[in-house]
């Protein structure tokens, strides 16, 4: 497959954004600034780019507790999320939700989730929607390895396949659920061998390549709106900063995290790549990285300045109104 300076400048963009958000709000939660809890996915923004770089607006997803970066990755505002994460009644839950629950309907992008494994049901339910409303959608659910290990995991994979519904499965194995190392939980080498027992395909990439990601991601796609069924996607990757923003990683050596951001940082990866093959030049990753830099220091100055919500809103907004309509 041969790539585009667009195409690479595009993935790049959409990588660097969710890296210095969530740089900023790492910054911003250490200072006491951000109410409540924070988990980066830091190391793995190339799973969100590659995959969401192949998805329409009316296309949906369900994420995780680690979820900056597929709202970014889906067209989430970043005004609107920053404003979130500081609990002001601009952000996305009118501030009431905070990390682990942005969600933009109007995007298709269902929410990240408190509840780890939490999204499988809804990516199924969507899909299910779509397709008795013989609409093409694809519905994509990201999930962590340690979320494979819930029962509701085999649930939804053995009703999307018995139903062939349109459903992408995106494990992100990044090699720790909190402070458990993958191998003391988990008896399999890859979580995509379990796809056998659904009778369902699966497929195994390095989620640090958004290139091998985003390719690996349009054939399935493509495949899944056509009709055939769901498939696993196992991205593996690793988890670089702790499980969340103040975790003394005491399970863990340095040197391996160390090592791990030297070699295998998907932006480095992509930024060399695209230079060495001479499809993009310094400056204009350059220009890039200044820009983001930019939007995202003028977010947390709205965010910063912008109202609470009043108390007596506490209340409001509990149901969906009646009728309301997704990617209307
Ligand atoms: C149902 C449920 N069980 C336990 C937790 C506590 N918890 C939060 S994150 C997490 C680990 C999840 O690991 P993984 O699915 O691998 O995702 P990662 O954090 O590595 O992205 C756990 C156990 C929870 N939030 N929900
Ligand atoms: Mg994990």
């Amino acid at each position: 497959m041969s790539y585009d300076t667009e195409l690479l400048l595009r993935l790049y963009r959409q990588m660097v954004k969710i890296r210095i958000f969530e740089e900023k709000a790492q910054e911003l939660f250490l200072a006491s600034e951000l109410p409540g809890f924070v988990h980066l996915y830091v190391g793995e923004e190339a799973i969100a780019v590659g995959v969401c770089e192949n998805l329409r607006k009316t296309d949906f997803i369900t994420s995780t507790h680690r979820g900056h970066g597929h709202c970014i990755a889906k067209g989430a505002d970043i005004y609107r999320m920053m404003a979130e994460l500081f609990g002001k009644k601009d952000g996305y839950c009118k501030g009431k939700g905070g990390s682990m629950h942005i969600a933009d309907f109007s995007i298709g992008m269902l929410g990240a989730n408190g509840v780890v494994g939490g999204g499988y049901n809804l990516a199924v339910g969507a899909a299910l929607a779509g397709k008795i409303m013989k609409r093409d959608d694809v519905a994509v659910c990201f999930f962590g390895d340690g979320a494979s290990n819930r029962g509701t995991f085999h649930e939804a994979l053995n009703m999307a396949a018995a139903w062939k519904l349109p459903v992408l499965f995106v494990c992100e194995n990044n090699q720790y659920a909190s402070t458990t190392p993958y191998r003391s939980t988990t008896a399999v080498e890859d979580i995509a061998v379990r796809a056998i027992g659904y009778g369902m395909p699966s497929r195994i990439v390095d989620g640090n390549s958004v290139l091998e990601v985003y390719k690996a991601a349009k054939e399935l796609i493509t495949w899944i709106r056509s009709g055939n069924g769901p498939v696993l996607l196992e991205c593996k990757t690793y988890r670089i900063k702790g499980h969340y923003v103040g975790d003394p990683e005491l399970y863990r050596a340095k040197a391996e995290v160390e090592v791990q951001f030297a070699n295998n940082d998907p932006i480095k990866r992509l930024a060399e790549l695209s230079i060495k093959e001479k499809l993009v030049k310094q400056s204009q990753l350059d220009e890039v990285m200044t820009e983001t830099i930019s939007l995202v220091e003028q977010s947390v100055e709205k965010a910063r300045a912008a109202q609470y919500p009043d108390v007596s809103e506490l209340f409001d907004d509990l149901y969906a109104e009646e009728g309301v309509k997704l990617n209307a």
